[in-house]
């Protein structure tokens, strides 16, 4: 309590330790090395050196014991047996493998690591890494001058996190987040450093309490970890691009989600009835308004019993699946890790006698209160805990449900410490571990556990997974949002450099609850963050119990317009998005973007938290409060055309533009193409024609890739897509196609059309060397 008050800045407190009280890993007393694995014996414990690939190596140190080699479940490759050469000298050893050299200090252990042309990647100068007297482990890098930092998953705060002290222990935060609100939901240990264009990653795989000081020191970054040791990842870049692609070659991607996914959803903590869930369908469907999703918070429960629907409030959940089913939209329920304690309920009953609940060393198990009162927590860490808790998703999928939506799985519970107790042990597949060495993978597993279920149930559907808290990894089996947000415009700022810090930790499909979620919105609230989250990769609109309605049409018929124009507009973009995700699900390059991935040679955008692209040669750039109806844009060296208007506006400088309510500044870059489908009730529908709508310039170099399959199968995996690549170059006369077409599938859609806007009189086309003509409404037809 006293810290809610001045007392806790009284003269007396020390507010930040040091490394003072840190024991260094001390010199080298010997080493050796096989295969791709260094490991040298120091004073003060053993230190590793694996090269997993080309551009990614391992380094460990234990001041506690041995290096394991076996790496964490965020982890899915394996090391590549690289090989690599070892110099010796009087000072150092020198690892290389072409891509990566590692130059090793041997009195005392210093790591200093470089890029194969002599770049440093992350050096140590003096401070090096070891240990504390309480057990923690401590590692120091030296931070450039003008060095940026990027990533840190879900944080609150701007883009660039130099200056900051973040801490990662995933957390349950209802009070309302503002920028110190630290930690969150999400602990994502990676991040991108970033020194005029040249970006390199670090990923620090402890799933236990770490903290990364990038303020104390002005010279040196610190990471700190509570339990366990060190054992991180370097990531060699040189883009921001390569390190992603790094990044999650290590720890996984985004699977492909069901075409539905990508759309709109809409939530409310709770749609408390079968009655109130179809009649908010059909209003939908009266205005007009797109939906793909309805979700249903705790209230569908059995006195908050997962795996049951209550049946007073849903007497018939399959019927009422089915029904909207048949409308294209898709339910997903909530599920909470938390099962009741009560004799009677099977779930609890089978967690029992299967002993698949969460103990203490002695056998006890540990008890939380949550929604459904005192229960116990499935041990997530385990494989056997996790097929059964797979098995039980049975149960949804018989009613004929495809996605789910976890919460409270950091795990949140009602008690002093907000979570489970650090004494517990996980059984964690054979290696014992308590909850304090991995409280950061419980919802990682959870989701892992849900997915992997899922998957296995649907018979060759994309399952749709949400969940709120996360690891390093969590990518593979689950969307992101970012928990319990404020209707405040502020909260509206702080989801961009949010979601897309995400995106620059491997999360690109997020998002925050789009009007908040606590407190009250209002109609002009609601059009602008429904504006900005049409254009995020998450899209869904949730608000709590006890705040004003937030559907659409809430704040009455002005905003309702405004609101359902956006949402129309996701519809409309939806091949670009899903032409988008397929590219992140491939490559791990984030569809929404700060525009330093981008522009990395440009410092006007190093720090650009209010703007984003989506894409390559997209910016977006959402009004974030009210009464404003014009902000200032940045846009970077080239020509950039007002979407709305068909303007051109030069590149290199800052704009003032006009954004009345019912517009939201957008530019698409002038020499590049973008994809259209039609605007329709939701993704069920097909379009029956698309367009490529090309932004005329005459010195035009662009490479556009459409990509479709059929949306819920996972057939694309067997050359079941449909991937039509644009080459296109343009002079003063002609713009030319060079059109390729890849895989088997065959899209929906009849016709695809080509508008090309700005393209002067008289301006001829060439598809592969054919000139085409011109159809009677200005477009092309291209297929
Ligand atoms: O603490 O299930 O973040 O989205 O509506 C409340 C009720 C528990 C927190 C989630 C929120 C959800 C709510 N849950």
């Amino acid at each position: 309590m006293l810290n809610d008050t001045s007392f806790a800045i009284h003269p007396g407190k020390e507010i930040r330790g040091s490394e003072r009280d840190m024991y260094d890993a001390g010199k080298i007393l010997s080493f050796a090395h096989d295969g791709n694995r260094f490991l040298a014996r120091c004073e003060n414990g053993e230190f590793a050196v694996t090269f997993y690939a080309d551009e990614i190596v391992r380094l460990q140190m234990n001041p506690f014991g041995e290096t394991e080699k076996k790496h964490s479940q965020a982890v899915v490759l394996e090391p590549e047996g690289l090989p690599f050469s070892v110099t010796e000298t009087g000072q150092t050893v020198v690892l290389s493998s072409g891509k990566i050299r590692v130059e090793i200090g041997k009195d005392p252990l210093r790591v200093n690591i470089y890029d194969g042309e002599n770049r440093p990647l992350f050096t140590e100068g003096k401070k090096g890494m070891g240990f504390k007297a309480d057990g923690e482990v401590v590692m120091f890098k030296e931070m450039g001058k003008d060095e940026f930092f990027y990533g840190f998953g879900e944080k609150t705060g701007y883009l660039n996190k130099r200056g900051e002290i973040l801490t990662m222990w995933n957390s349950d935060v209802y009070a309302p987040h503002n920028p110190e609100t630290d930690p969150l939901y999400q602990s994502i240990p990676f991040f991108i450093a970033f020194d005029r264009g040249f970006a390199r990653g670090l990923f620090f795989d402890n799933p236990g309490k770490t903290v990364f000081d990038l303020q104390s020191d002005p010279d040196h970054l610190s990471i700190t970890a509570e339990s366990g040791s060190i054992d991180y990842y370097v990531f060699a870049g040189p883009t921001m691009k390569d390190v992603l692609a790094q990044y999650t070659a290590l720890t996984g991607r985004m699977p492909l989600p069901p075409k539905w996914a990508i759309g709109y959803h809409q939530s409310r903590y709770s749609y408390e009835s079968e009655e109130e869930v179809r009649r908010l369908v059909e209003i939908f469907k009266e205005k007009g308004i797109p939906l793909d999703v309805v979700h249903l918070d705790i209230h569908y429960m059995r006195g908050f019993r997962v795996f049951t629907f209550d049946r007073s409030r849903f007497p018939d959940p399959k019927k009422l699946v089915a029904d909207l089913k048949k409308e294209g939209v898709h339910v997903v329920p909530i599920v909470d890790p938390g099962v009741k304690e009560d004799p009677e309920y099977p779930v609890f009953q089978e967690g029992i006698r299967k002993d698949l609940f969460c103990k203490y060393l002695d056998g006890t198990i540990f008890y939380g209160d949550v929604w459904p009162g005192n229960s116990a927590f499935p041990d997530f860490t385990d494989e056997r805990v996790r097929k059964w808790w797979g098995e039980k998703h049975q149960f949804y999928i018989d009613l004929g449900i495809e996605g789910i939506w976890n919460d409270m799985n950091e795990p949140a519970v009602f008690n002093e410490t907000k979570t489970m107790d650090v004494k517990v042990m996980h059984a964690n597949d054979g290696d014992p571990k308590t909850h304090r060495e991995l409280h950061n993978m419980y919802g990682f597993f959870m989701g892992k556990a849900t997915y992997e279920g899922l998957k296995e149930r649907l018979k060759g559907k994309r399952p749709f997974l949400l969940t709120r808290s996360g690891y390093a990894g969590i990518q593979r089996y689950s969307a992101v949002w970012t928990g319990d947000n404020r209707s405040f415009w502020e909260h509206l700022q702080m989801s961009l450099p949010m979601v897309m810090n995400l995106g620059l930790s491997g999360i690109t499909f997020a998002g925050a609850d789009v009007g908040g979620f606590a407190h009250h919105a209002n109609g002009e609230l609601l059009a602008r963050w429904t504006q900005a989250g049409s254009f995020m990769p998450f899209f869904r609109n949730h608000s709590a119990l006890g705040t004003l309605r937030q559907e659409p049409w809430a704040f009455g018929e002005k905003y309702e317009k405004i609101i359902k124009k956006y949402i129309e507009l996701r519809y409309r973009w939806l091949p670009q998005w899903y032409t988008l995700f397929e590219e992140a699900h491939r490559k791990g390059t984030p569809v929404m973007r700060p525009l330093v991935m981008e522009y990395p040679d440009d410092e006007n955008t190093y720090s650009l938290f209010d703007q984003f692209m989506v894409g390559d040669n997209v910016i977006v750039a959402p009004i974030m409060q009210p009464a404003q109806t014009v902000r200032s844009v940045y846009l970077p060296e080239g020509n950039w055309i007002h979407y709305f208007t068909g303007e051109t506006f030069e590149g290199g400088k800052y704009h003032l533009v006009e954004a009345p309510l019912e517009q939201m500044p957008i530019f698409v870059k002038q020499g590049t193409m973008i994809a259209h489908g039609e605007v329709k009730r939701n993704t069920k529908e097909k379009d029956e024609s698309l367009t490529l709508h090309y932004y005329y310039g005459p010195d035009t170099r662009y490479e556009f890739a459409l990509y479709d399959d059929d949306g819920e199968s996972f057939a694309y995996q067997d050359g079941e897509y449909f991937r039509k690549s644009i080459r296109i170059s343009a002079d003063p006369e002609a713009v030319y196609l060079e059109v390729k077409e890849e895989g088997n599938y065959r899209p929906d859609w009849k016709e695809l059309k080509l508008a090309v806007h700005n393209g002067k009189e008289g301006l001829k086309i060439y598809l592969n060397g054919k000139a085409l003509q011109q159809n009677s409404d200005g477009t092309y037809r291209l297929y």
